[in-house]
């Protein structure tokens, strides 16, 4: 037996490369449920193990090992304290002008870059930055000022007959992903974050980054009204893996489900091709439906609503630029049509937009959407819904 046999064996059957970041390569250790990060050298080395040809490059600069250790959750002296402390949450211009500055705002949109709980699809992280830069654009003239915001109109939002957010009082913040050490730690800290550095009565609706943010929205929301959270969840996938660490995009659901505070999930648009057998969800606080019609009224008594947006609930001919496409979704009007059935039940305390995915956003279709999603969302949960008195020329 020669003496790479073994290591080619090991490597094949074990490591599975996620992602790229950093010069760092994020590697999954296939039936243990763990992931490490490994310098890209150190990668490229191994690589031809696997059958790929790469020449090693170069050593670690003592910046890149901080990083290297502060990913693997190595801090130098191994304490949770040498992490960075201080606000997650930095205000930031959206919509032009919106800087998270305003005391009075009734919501905050939250910028979340993060897509470490990606399972199948990176890049999502870059989805906020993105949508704030385009966001500009959407800024008139006869929108002056967001903290007092003169409205938005959509002709093809429920025939036109709303002006969403006349007069509403709005905050923009990023949430920086660099003070956490590995995706379980940042969704507590995000947790956190959103309960302590913004006021209890204000609605937040977060723009990710992949859908494990979920997790800490739902949590904070809990945590913020003192009352359990009924999570309507609009996505093609179930993301209810078993709850095993770290929280991520595919096993959120999982994690909440096993959450106390969590009273019930509804989900809306779940489809697609799923193998059948003893591994099938059935947990009795897990709800699939076909529509927010099917949702009981009592359902909604006596507890906060969190609405969390997957963009993959729409057909990939409405939404192309999100992570996991799937045949045979929504269109855009049918999922107009669940928010305004979800406003007219209940109050929709808090929600999220996720897996937006930038790079592939040819004509920005999907940002488009985005944005439609996130007024709607804003308005709602405002209540700064009036009759358009707009006249169209
Ligand atoms: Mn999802």
């Amino acid at each position: 037996m020669s003496d790479s046999r073994l290591p080619t064996l090991l490597l094949n059957q074990n490591l599975v490369p996620m992602k790229v970041q950093h010069d760092f390569v994020l590697v999954a250790i296939r039936g243990t449920n763990t992931e490490t990060w490994l310098p890209a050298a150190v990668w490229k080395r191994i690589a031809p193990y696997l059958g790929v040809t790469a020449s090693f490059d170069d050593l670690l600069e003592p910046a890149q090992l901080q990083l290297l250790l502060r990913l693997n959750m190595l801090t130098p002296s191994g304490k949770a304290e040498d992490r960075k402390k201080g606000p997650l949450l930095k205000g930031v211009p959206f919509f032009g002008r919106t800087t998270g500055t305003d005391p009075q705002a009734e919501a905050s949109i939250v910028c979340v870059p993060f897509d470490t709980g990606s399972q199948v699809s990176f890049g999502a992280r870059k989805g906020p930055e993105h949508l704030r830069m385009v966001s500009r654009y959407l800024e008139g003239e006869w929108l002056p000022d967001l903290s007092g915001l003169v409205g938005w109109y959509i002709r093809d939002l429920w025939g036109g007959a709303y002006t969403l957010l006349r007069g509403a009082r709005l905050n923009a913040f990023v949430a920086e992903p660099e003070k956490a050490v590995g995706s379980t730690d940042y969704l507590e800290q995000l947790t956190q974050s959103l309960v302590e550095e913004l006021p209890a009565k204000q609605s937040v609706w977060m723009l990710g980054g992949d859908h494990s943010i979920t997790y800490a929205g739902v949590r904070a929301l809990a945590r913020k009204t003192g009352k359990p959270v009924v999570l309507v969840f609009f996505d093609a996938h179930l993301d209810a893996a078993p709850p095993v660490e770290p929280v991520h995009s595919a096993n959120v659901v999982g994690w909440l489900l096993d959450d106390p505070q969590l009273a019930a999930v509804y989900q809306i648009g779940n489809r697609g091709i799923v193998p059948e057998g003893p591994s099938r969800v059935q947990h009795p606080k897990l709800h699939i439906v076909s529509s927010v019609q099917d949702i009981p009224f009592s359902a909604f008594q006596e507890i906060a609503v969190y609405c969390s947006l997957d963009l993959d609930v729409l057909d990939p001919s409405v939404a192309p630029a999100v992570s996991s496409p799937v045949p045979n979704g929504l269109r855009l009007t049918e999922l107009d049509e669940q928010l305004k059935f979800l406003h007219e039940r209940a109050h929709i305390d808090a929600g999220d937009i996720v897996e937006y995915q930038q790079s592939k956003d040819e004509g920005m279709l999907t940002a488009q959407i985005v944005f439609r999603l996130l007024l709607t969302g804003l308005a709602i949960s405002t209540g700064h819904l009036e009759p358009s008195k707009t006249t169209e020329v």
